[in-house]
């Protein structure tokens, strides 16, 4: 099965590429389809954005395509930066600037209060028009300084529950191991087997 990553974020399509290794697919990404057009984010949902994005991709490639919409939301934030992650300090923010405005919008949050989970939603679509989609959860909390040089995003400032490390400071198989994407394409992944299975004959 041919597969195109739908993502134009280079440190998620290295996820996405680890933890699917070892499944009967080749994959494709939007490095190999330079003129796809671009798509506007503007669901508010992570699988309304996901979808968007594996069936746009899918439509201009004619190939299967995968797709992540994922992001942090913060209960004291009442959820945000939620679905806005990407572009929390404003559009072309880059990942210092949105963990330099969370970390100013938690300022007076006390410690107890700072929870928060990470989400993802890979939705996968082909070009007949079929498809499906998969979540993923972490929970965990939020840091008051951003620890850690691995991973991007909101990683320096993410502890996942029960540990005192945050996912910055974890090797890629530690965070690979709890992460929300990782949850999201083991779903993905068990579909993807299904699919392949052969059908026993009546
Ligand atoms: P594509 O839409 O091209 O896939 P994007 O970076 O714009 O790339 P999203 O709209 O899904 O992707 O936004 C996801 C944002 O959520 C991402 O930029 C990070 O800020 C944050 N995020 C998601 N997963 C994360 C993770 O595993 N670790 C840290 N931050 C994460």
């Amino acid at each position: 099965m041919e597969l195109v990553i739908a993502t134009r974020n280079r440190k998620k399509n290295e996820e996405m590429k680890r933890i699917l290794e070892g499944l009967p697919v080749s994959f494709y990404t939007l490095d190999d389809f330079p003129d796809c057009p671009e798509v506007i984010e503007d669901a508010d949902t992570f699988k309304g954005n996901a979808a968007k994005k594996a069936f746009a991709v899918s439509g201009y490639t004619k190939k299967p395509a995968i797709s992540d919409d994922s992001g942090l939301e913060v209960y004291a934030l009442n959820g945000a930066p939620g679905v806005f992650s990407a572009r929390y300090a404003g559009e072309g923010a880059d990942d210092v600037n949105n963990l330099e405005k969370l970390l100013s919008e938690m300022r007076d949050i006390t410690k107890g209060k700072r929870g928060a989970r990470f989400v993802c939603c890979i939705a996968l679509a082909f070009p007949d028009g079929k498809a499906a989609a998969f979540e993923g959860y972490v929970e965990g909390s939020i840091g008051r300084d951003p620890k850690g040089s691995n991973g991007f995003g909101y990683d320096p400032v993410f502890y996942p529950k029960g540990y005192n490390k945050t996912f910055a400071e974890m090797t890629a198989q530690e965070k690979d191991s709890l992460s929300h994407r990782a949850m999201a394409l083991k779903a993905f992944r068990e579909y993807i087997v299904r699919l392949f299975r052969p059908k026993p004959s009546k």
